[in-house]
């Protein structure tokens, strides 16, 4: 039950038992993720003051530019997590590899791993509109006291043991799920806390907004094309409205407020679309489904597809039920 002015803090040691294997090891993680978030919040907050945005002049595995404030938070969260000891492993979208964390006992101890963007939408830093961090925390399948390997990173979806978001936005917030409902924390910047401002969050079963970069709309698929000529048809509500700001974490966020849905579909000069299932879509998949949402490529539920790669890519179909579920009716009369 949520308390007035309850704190994350507070939080998560009154919901200590939904915390899969309540060791306390997991609530260690997601204390460690909320203080990284905290630093990394601050610079973001200050990009606009310091000569820090803009591009690296580096490019990732994905072929795209980084930006500074990217490398920061990936820096930022890396460091933190290692720090603490409480994970074996993290892939991040800036890195080509997974990182293994020995430990210093060397001894391979911890039994989590964390997949995670650690700024998406960073191209929106240098026009001063919301980015985001997504994360997804598994316990490890190969046995503890060895180094992990990537069979520890490729799990479907449908195992993650915690993930979540925090929207560098108006406000700071950290929304995250253990398994047991969505939950978000909005920072108070004064005092450094993170306070329960969104309990129990729910996507409305159907909405009236569509997030779609339609400005790709010629290499669409013709069941996508025809959604969106569905979306804005006369309706009794009135066709729908356009929202897309470019920031996936923010749609959603949006759209898990007010209703609504989000598709990032494959185009024709990308077979799958844009987005990484392991470390944007599973993530995001996971909160909206605890959130009565739907997550799917189009035809498939996001979270039960088995990665075979570290960084690959999906369609991405995810918002209020009722709305993804007549997008995916135009995928199949059309694909
Ligand atoms: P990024 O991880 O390189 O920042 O890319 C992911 C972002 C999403 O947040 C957003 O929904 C999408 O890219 C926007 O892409 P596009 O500009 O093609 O619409
Ligand atoms: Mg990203």
């Amino acid at each position: 039950m949520s308390k007035k002015n309850q704190t994350l803090g507070e939080f998560i040691i009154e919901n200590q038992a939904d915390f899969a294997y309540s060791s306390g090891e997991l609530s260690r993680l997601i204390n460690s993720i909320r203080l990284a978030a905290k630093v990394v919040n601050h610079e973001v907050n200050k990009a606009g003051l310091v000569d820090i945005i803009g591009a690296y002049g580096e490019t990732n595995i994905q072929g795209e530019d980084q930006q500074k404030m990217d490398v920061y938070a990936n820096e930022t969260f890396i460091k933190t997590l290692t720090n603490r000891e409480i994970v074996c492993g993290i892939a991040s979208e800036e890195n080509d590899d997974f990182i293994t964390i020995e430990g210093h006992k060397k001894d391979h101890k911890n039994k989590y791993v964390v997949l995670m963007d650690p700024l998406d939408g960073s191209s929106n830093i240098d026009v001063n509109v919301s980015v985001g961090t997504i994360f997804s925390i598994y316990r490890r399948v190969t046995p503890v006291g060895t180094p992990v390997t990537k069979e520890d990173f490729l799990q479907a979806g449908n195992k993650q043991v915690a993930a979540g978001y925090i929207i560098y936005g108006t406000s700071t917030m950290l929304v995250y799920t253990t398994g047991n409902g969505v939950n978000g924390f909005t920072l108070n910047p004064a005092l450094g806390s993170w306070y329960l401002s969104h309990p129990q969050m729910q996507f409305p079963e159907t909405g009236t907004i569509y997030s779609i970069n339609e400005g790709n709309y010629i290499h669409f698929p013709q069941g996508v094309k025809d959604y969106i000529k569905y979306c804005q048809q006369e309706k009794p509500e009135g066709p729908y409205t356009s929202r897309y700001i470019g920031s996936m974490v923010s749609d959603i966020h949006r759209n898990m407020i007010k209703g609504g849905i989000f598709i990032y579909p494959k185009c024709s000069q990308n077979s799958s679309g844009k987005l990484r299932l392991l470390y944007e879509c599973n993530p995001m998949a996971f909160i909206t489904e605890q959130a009565n949402g739907k997550a799917s490529d189009g035809f498939e539920r996001i979270l039960d597809i088995k990665p075979t790669e570290l960084h690959q890519r999906v369609p991405f179909f995810c918002g209020s039920t009722k709305m993804v579920e007549k997008a995916e009716e135009f995928m199949t009369a059309k694909d």
